[in-house]
């Protein structure tokens, strides 16, 4: 088929190493779009959980009163209402489904693929570009081959930002964003999961040759700099 693959650039790198900064500057200057898996899922998980969790409640009063209707009838509850239960249980898989993706961040463990691609491949149709920078996935050897056997997207090129754990920890920490992943228990079980999972991911792309690893240790703009010339087209 003719149908032009969209562009990938796959941003990589520890819990604080700069991917989400230095993204928006990427955009700026490039025109791609940029997509963080780790906001897709905390967008995820906080959808609808205003009037979501209110939903629920008002689902579990209804579905009681109609429990204690079919007691007092000697009807079975489900065979006299059956949308009503089916509906029920929906609302309570959401509820479940938002809960484990909360629960996952806040431990620094990895979400099922299946979430986090089925969110990456909506925000990239949403987006009406064709130039993306997915940051902050894929996280593990089984989110690359998912990603590649589902989309059939090879990434262009991984950017990779190198830099110490003793530098990510005093950023993170002095970022007050209210994360829930921010404290110093969870930024550990962060640097273990990447160390364990997601460095693997880097070392595979750097030994088909596409890894552009910049050093992240030093200011936002001077990192920008270096960025700056892996996004520039170079006439041949
Ligand atoms: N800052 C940035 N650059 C700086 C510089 N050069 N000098 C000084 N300060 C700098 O930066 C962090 C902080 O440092 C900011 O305050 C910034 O101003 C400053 P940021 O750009 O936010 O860094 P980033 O690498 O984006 O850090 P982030 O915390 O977002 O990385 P993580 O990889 O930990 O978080 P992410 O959101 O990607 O994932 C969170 C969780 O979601 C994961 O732990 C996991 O549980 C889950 N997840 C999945 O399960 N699957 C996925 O595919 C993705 C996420
Ligand atoms: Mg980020």
């Amino acid at each position: 088929d003719a149908e032009k693959k969209p562009t990938v650039v796959f941003v990589l790198g520890g819990p604080g190493s700069g991917k989400g900064t230095q993204c928006a500057n990427i955009v700026k200057h490039f025109g791609y779009t940029h997509l963080s898996a780790g906001d897709l899922l905390r967008a995820e998980m906080k959808s609808g959980s205003e009037n979501g969790d209110g939903l629920y409640v008002l689902s579990c009063n209804v579905l009681f009163g109609h429990v204690v209707w079919c007691c007092v009838r000697f009807w079975n509850f489900y065979s006299v209402c059956p949308d009503l239960v089916r509906e029920h249980l929906v609302i309570l898989l959401l509820v479940v489904y938002r809960t484990m993706i909360q629960d996952m961040i806040k431990e620094g463990k990895i979400v099922p693929s299946e979430v986090t691609i089925k969110l990456l491949q909506k925000a990239m149709q949403d987006s009406g570009n064709d130039k993306f920078l997915i940051d902050g996935f894929p996280r593990n050897e089984e989110n690359r081959a998912a990603f590649e056997a589902v989309t059939k997207i090879e990434p262009a090129f991984v950017l990779f930002f190198d830099c110490s754990e003793e530098e990510m920890e005093k950023r993170i920490l002095s970022r007050n964003q209210g994360r829930e992943d921010d404290n110093i228990e969870t930024i550990r079980k962060r640097f273990k999961v990447f160390l364990e999972s997601s460095l693997p991911v880097v070392k595979y792309y750097d030994s088909k040759g596409k890894v552009q690893k910049v050093d992240a240790a030093k200011s936002v703009d001077e990192v920008f700099e270096v960025v700056k010339v892996i996004f520039t087209p170079k006439d041949e």
